[in-house]
């Protein structure tokens, strides 16, 4: 079910706590008035609306940590927030949650790059695409990339475990992260800032909050992977014959072009026409209308690899074996550009075309083609004039399956239909051994569903270790898990 979308006064803080807040950080790092917390508890689409009495934005590892020492005092709850473009409502406070705001955006240092050992050392605030420019200037390579990377912050990234375009080479945020350094819910920092790639002395304690969505402490700063810089890129889009020859195609380019192969994404008809109606600077780069088009991108870190030679004879064999309809290899940097504009500007695009209703699902690749067939059939019979709006990783079985409000329709009756919509669609994947939440995680929109479909073991496991971080349930209550009353 969706988070409630009105704004409720909330129960005042107790005496001596907002200014007990401002001695740790300072004015510039408190937010009290209406106007500057707006944002703050606005998710990016602005559909849902929270309340919070104050956003605090701490500089230091130590400040956190006093910061949430104070709130332990006091019983507040807090949640942790980055960038604020996640997609689940999981950095936002809600009236009911009763929580301050932890915003990040003000640890935003690069503290250490080791081209040697290929790591880096970020906190928490920083700009992914800073990350990326950062790697860039020291001649590596950070792989992790998504549409928001000039919004998003790491700390969040890592706390979601980000997905993004290049997860088929170099896997989710959870792959990419070697160490972490983490505010615990008692306000203790834990220092496990490990530069290393073997360290195998007991529970990986860093995976356990990767992907935790702020429930088990704050994340502060991160060592991260890098990679030799990339020397040379091809990108082609494609266009298929048929959805059944995606996974075939993308057989046939992991035999053909191997391992340099990093982005296979799925963009259908309907995406093509959205971005070309209400995007800008979007041109179609075939000319031709197909029903599918895959992007596809490889690159290597040193031109031997003689990519453009590999992707030619990809796409020779493809379009012999009737796989491809036709293809556009990018001639330059501008080509490639624009077809990941186009890409880029997809999600944009659909909001202009009034409600969307979004599932971020995963199946086993080889039956997503089955799956869009049989969730198309059952959400036209359920509501007539509705449109499916497939896209996305499908090289990860990850595909973005977003409905789009029926023409003319009033968008609170469709809106009304998304708890049906949800469960008709969830029903489909999970009956194919699917997941309901690929890359964007559970937070407050997507918790009933998860508590429906994974197994109370599961869920109790999760509980378990929740309380023993967290007994009071004051990091990010009611995100991920339900809300259990607080001791
Ligand atoms: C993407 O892959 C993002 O573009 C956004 O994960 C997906 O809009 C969406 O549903
Ligand atoms: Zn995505």
């Amino acid at each position: 079910m969706a988070p409630s979308s009105t704004p409720v006064s909330l129960p005042a803080l107790p005496d001596g706590f907002l200014p007990a807040l401002k001695r740790i950080v300072g004015d510039r790092g408190l937010l009290t008035k209406a106007e500057g917390i707006l944002p703050h508890v606005t998710e990016q689409r602005g559909r849902f609306v929270g309340a919070t009495a104050c956003v605090v934005k701490p500089g230091t590892t130590g400040e956190v940590a006093q910061v949430i020492k104070l709130c332990q005092d006091h019983d507040i709850a807090i949640v942790p927030q980055g960038g604020n473009t996640g997609l689940v409502s999981a950095g936002i406070a809600f009236a009911e949650d009763r929580a301050i705001i932890l915003n990040l955006s003000r640890m935003n240092k690069v503290r250490n790059l080791d081209p040697l050992n290929n790591t880096m050392t970020v906190e928490a605030g920083c700009i992914l695409q800073n990350i990326q420019e950062a790697a860039a200037k020291a001649d590596r390579f950070f792989p992790l990339s998504l549409g928001s990377e000039g919004s998003c912050q790491i700390g969040g990234n890592i706390a979601s475990n980000a997905g993004g375009i290049n997860v088929i080479r170099y896997g989710n945020t959870r792959a990419l992260v070697l160490g972490l350094e983490v505010v615990t819910a008692d306000g203790e920092i834990w220092d496990g800032l490990r530069s290393l790639r073997k360290d195998n002395t007991g529970y990986d304690l860093k995976q356990l909050f990767i992907g935790s969505e702020g429930t088990l402490g704050v994340i502060t700063a991160a060592v991260l992977k890098l990679f030799p810089a990339m020397k040379e890129r091809s990108t082609a889009f494609i266009g298929l014959r048929q959805l059944d020859d995606a996974p075939p195609l993308l057989g046939l380019a992991q035999s053909l072009i191997g391992e340099a192969l990093n982005s296979f994404e799925l963009i259908p008809r309907i995406a093509l026409d959205f971005a070309l109606k209400h995007g800008q600077d979007i041109t179609d780069p075939l000319g031709q209308p197909y029903d599918w088009y895959i992007l596809l991108e490889a690159s290597a870190g040193t031109p031997q690899a003689n990519l453009p030679l590999l992707f030619e004879s990809f796409l020779e064999q493809a379009l012999e074996a009737g796989l491809i309809h036709d293809a556009a290899l990018a001639q330059n940097t501008a080509q490639a550009d624009s077809f990941w504009r186009l890409r880029e500007n997809i999600t944009l695009c659909q909001k202009a075309e009034g409600g969307s209703i979004k599932h971020d699902i995963a199946v086993p690749l080889s039956a997503i083609p089955a799956f869009i067939s049989k969730a198309n059939a059952a959400v036209e019979s359920y509501l007539p004039g509705i449109r499916p709006y497939p896209f996305g990783h499908i090289g990860d079985g990850n595909i973005h399956y977003n409905l789009s409000q029926p023409p003319g329709m009033d968008i609170n009756d469709y809106l009304a239909h998304w708890d049906r919509l949800n469960r008709i669609v969830h029903d489909i994947v999970v009956d194919m051994g699917g997941s309901i939440s690929a890359e964007h995680g559970i937070g407050r929109v997507k918790l009933e569903e998860n508590l429906h479909y994974k197994s109370p073991l599961e869920i109790r496991m999760m509980q378990q270790i929740k309380q023993s971080l967290d007994p009071k349930n004051l990091m990010n209550p009611g995100k991920l898990l339900p809300v259990s009353p607080r001791s």
